[in-house]
């Protein structure tokens, strides 16, 4: 299939999931895993006594699971890592490292499942296979050649099991740097840094049963139809219960307009139960000014029926800073809050009163449509503001819901995959092990790549991920990636970072969650921590795709002992023997996991501790607080557009499953850009055809070329195309505010049409 072939262009849906859902799912399980190992997989996915889906961090039912517990989305996953197709050391000598530059991601993908070691040395053309024996020695040579710990740079993506990633950790700190940069930075990180000077706890405070229980459910900044699907199975059930919806995106996405149930007859006649009651259909960028706009409300109603809003005894017993936070919504005019959201005061009004409606029991959720601004933390922070207002956190059907991308994201941070753990954790490692971890913090996503570029000759070594085509700015990434004297890649299928790599550059394939691991002691198990604080196991059970793949705590721990031989008293090998006693080190180390290995392997696991559900405010002032940020929204010269990225239908982050984004009516196109019809119009760009794209940064302009540009319902003034293919324009430095995070949704952009553009 080529990608620069203009896509077939239709109507966005109206809904999703349905019986297309479940074709699509039968039709990439059977053609990448065939139809034997596929349905096993399929069928001990999501179970008690199975493995956790690798694909998002939705939780699954605490009680009752049928035996389908998965999703379109989870099922394209399985496709993926069960794949029958081999890279072995045939295909290296057919191909070499520049031929494999020139295929697209989804060729990529679609090659198969990485069989064995791989090095390139010294500018080779081709990768070489390698013994394990060999790689460690020769990582160990240069991360000991270094002039300080803190010229390694070790990357986390959050697929990384909780015992994968405490062990690498361990490693990292115990060789003597926190760089531990990981995709959390480019992800929720605003989330985190926002609900931490809030509610004292990075971390959302419901749990499925809350949704149950709900009035009220906002679902902003986020497209669970694609991203987090059986979301949609809670949402209908809230609707059931008569919850009403709330979606704000300045997309219509078909997700949250409608749902056809896979698993029920009437999903599969394509019956939908409508979703979202109000859709306010946002600028980008225009969150902080509606959530304002709300707050403004709510204070002016209160003000003319005293009582009839704000939970005064919540209020004063909680929280800090409510008059500054008034203050400021006071201050700011209607037209400003108004201009700068493209929503009205009818849509504010009729929102506010659907929040109002009997006990209040809300819940909002959000993810990158929030998360990736200059202003984010703000946001984020405005969002609980309206919480703490109505009081409605820590108690049942109300609270805030930052939904996780990666299954073992949120896991990954609580096991100490952070630049910056608070002392506490570092002492607690001091303490455990008897090392002592370095204090300063370590780069997170964007420095470490500053500083690889600033500074050749450093040690680039990834869990997972695809760091080159997630991170901003293609071609800086590129050029700091082979500045490196070494690159390591531990990784289950083939990806474009591992085709820039530095001096030396290696591929470890590891097993993938649906494998079976066995190890000295006999068949072991992982765990994961889903995006409501459920930590559960997760065991594979299928044959590895190879016999010389290993398990990514095997080869952390013999990494370790390669690297940092005698001079670690860390028992290395007793972990990697027998993952209990990871979790046993990780019980005394980590709050929360007393009893860790009997829990584990209790039917549906157990909830970490989460002080803002139980209303106990782990913030300095031991309250929960009140932001009042000074109010600030992103903006464009005259003629110039705002440009978002999102994710399609067929995609995992930068794993391309197939061409097509159903929902959104696309087929068979990637390199495509969305635009408000009139602003087509006024640049007399006809529908379908190519431009190219420059975005403006600080007088720097960064350029792709030969989009497709697709008329589709948005707010005028915006635009959207798929990551990763517009990250050659985001720009490096532009960064949220706090949380460092790339600011992947709000690019400045022009467009010129392209040479011989017509289609
Ligand atoms: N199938 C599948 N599942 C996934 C992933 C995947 O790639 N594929 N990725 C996983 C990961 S790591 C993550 S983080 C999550 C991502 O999940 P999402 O955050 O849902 O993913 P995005 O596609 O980035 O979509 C962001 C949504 O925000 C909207 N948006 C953009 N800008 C704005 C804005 O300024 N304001 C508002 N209100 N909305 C805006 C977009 O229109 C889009 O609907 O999904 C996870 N799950
Ligand atoms: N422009 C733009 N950029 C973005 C975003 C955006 O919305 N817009 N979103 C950002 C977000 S939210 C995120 S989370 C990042 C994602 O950044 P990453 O997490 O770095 O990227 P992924 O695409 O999820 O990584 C896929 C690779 O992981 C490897 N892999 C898969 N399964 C396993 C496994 O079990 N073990 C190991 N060791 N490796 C495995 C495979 O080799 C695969 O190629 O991208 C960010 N980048
Ligand atoms: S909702 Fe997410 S975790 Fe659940 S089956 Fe679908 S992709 Fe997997
Ligand atoms: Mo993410």
């Amino acid at each position: 299939m080529a990608e620069d072939q203009p896509p077939r262009v239709s109507s966005p849906k109206q809904k999703a999931a349905g019986a297309a859902a479940v074709a699509s799912s039968l039709n990439h399980v059977i053609r990448s895993a065939g139809i034997t190992e596929g349905t096993k997989a399929l069928l001990r996915l999501n179970q008690y006594n199975g493995f956790d889906c690798p694909s998002c961090a939705w939780p699954d039912p605490d009680d009752h699971r049928t035996r389908t517990e998965f999703c379109e989305n989870g099922a394209k996953a399985i496709a993926s890592e069960v794949n029958q197709r081999r890279i072995d050391r045939d295909f290296f000598s057919r191909y070499s490292i520049a031929e494999l530059r020139q295929q697209t991601d989804y060729w990529h993908d679609q090659q198969g499942r990485l069989a064995e070691p791989f090095v390139r040395l010294e500018n080779s053309p081709n990768y070489h296979p390698i013994s394990w024996e060999e790689a460690f020695l020769l990582i160990a040579r240069e991360l000991n050649s270094l002039s300080s710990p803190d010229e390694g740079i070790f990357y986390t993506s959050g697929r990384a099991s909780n015992e994968a990633a405490f062990l690498y950790q361990l490693f990292v700190r115990n060789f003597g740097t926190n760089n531990l940069p990981d995709c959390s930075n480019m992800c929720h990180e605003s989330s985190g840094t926002a609900l931490k000077e809030s509610i004292g706890i990075g971390k959302g405070t419901v749990t499925l049963e809350d949704f149950y229980q709900a009035e009220t459910i906002i679902c902003i900044g986020q497209n669970p139809g694609t991203n987090h699907p059986r979301m949609l199975s809670a949402l209908e059930t809230a609707v059931e219960n008569d919850a009403r919806i709330v979606a704000i995106n300045p997309l219509r996405e078909a997700g949250l307009l409608g749902f056809a149930h896979p698993q029920k007859l009437t999903g599969m006649l394509n019956r939908a139960t409508p979703l979202a009651s109000q859709y306010l259909q946002v600028k980008v960028n225009g969150d902080l000014a509606l959530l304002r706009a709300l707050g403004k409300e709510f204070f002016s109603r209160e003000q003319s029926r005293p009582g009839s809003v704000i939970d005064q005894a919540f209020i004063d017993q909680h929280t800090l800073g409510i008059n500054e936070y008034r203050r400021r919504c006071e201050q700011i005019s209607w037209a400003e809050l108004l201009e700068n959201s493209a929503v009205s005061r009818a849509e504010i009004r009729q929102l506010a009163d659907t929040m109002l409606r009997g006990e209040r029991r809300l819940i909002t959720c959000w993810a990158m449509g929030l998360t990736q601004h200059r202003n984010a933390v703000a946001t984020i922070r405005e969002i609980a503001n309206l919480h703490l207002l109505l009081g409605a956190i820590g108690r049942p059907g109300a609270g805030l819901c930052p939904v996780r991308g990666h299954s073992n994201v949120q896991g990954d941070r609580t096991m100490g995959i952070f630049e910056r753990m608070p002392e506490s954790f570092l002492g607690a490692l001091d303490r455990q092990f008897g090392i002592t971890c370095p204090r300063d913090h370590g780069h997170d996503t964007v420095s470490a790549i500053l500083s690889m570029h600033e500074k050749p000759g450093q040690a680039f070594i990834a869990l997972g991920g695809n760091f080159l085509q997630a991170a901003p700015d293609t071609d800086f990434t590129t050029r700091a990636l082979e500045r490196c004297r070494i690159t390591v890649h531990i990784a289950t299928k083939l990806n474009r970072s591992h085709l820039h790599t530095g001096r030396i550059g290696l591929i470890l394939p590891c097993l993938g969650r649906s494998e079976h691991d066995e190890q000295a002691a006999g068949p072991q198990f992982v765990t994961c921590e889903n995006s409501m604080g459920v930590v559960q196991r997760s065991q594979g059970s299928l044959e590895p795709a190879s016999p010389k793949l290993l398990s990514e705590t095997h080869i952390i721990s013999r990494l370790a002992e390669a690297t940092l031989g005698t001079r670690s008293k860390i028992g290395w090998e007793s972990f990697r023997d027998d993952y209990d006693r990871i979790r046993d080190a990780i019980e005394q180390v980590v709050p929360g996991f007393q009893d860790y290995n009997r829990r584990a392997r209790e039917e549906g696991g157990f909830y970490l501790p989460n002080g803002a559900k139980e209303r106990v405010w782990a913030t300095g002032e031991g309250k929960a607080v009140f932001s009042s940020a000074r109010f600030e929204q992103f903006e464009v010269a005259e003629g110039h557009l705002i440009l978002q990225t999102l994710r399609s239908h067929d995609q995992f982050n930068t794993t391309i499953y197939g061409l097509n984004d159903r929902y959104r009516g696309i087929g068979l196109g990637r390199r495509i850009i969305f635009l408000n019809p009139d602003d087509m119009k006024d640049r007399a760009i006809p529908p379908v055809t190519l431009v190219d794209i420059t975005s403006h940064w600080k007088g720097e302009q960064r350029r792709v070329e030969r989009f497709y540009a697709i008329p589709y319902d948005m707010p005028p003034g915006t635009a959207a195309a798929y990551f990763p293919e517009a990250n050659p324009l985001i720009p490096l430095t532009s960064t949220a505010l706090q949380s460092n995070t790339p600011t992947s949704k709000a690019v400045e952009i022009s467009l010129q049409l392209s040479n011989n553009s017509g289609s």
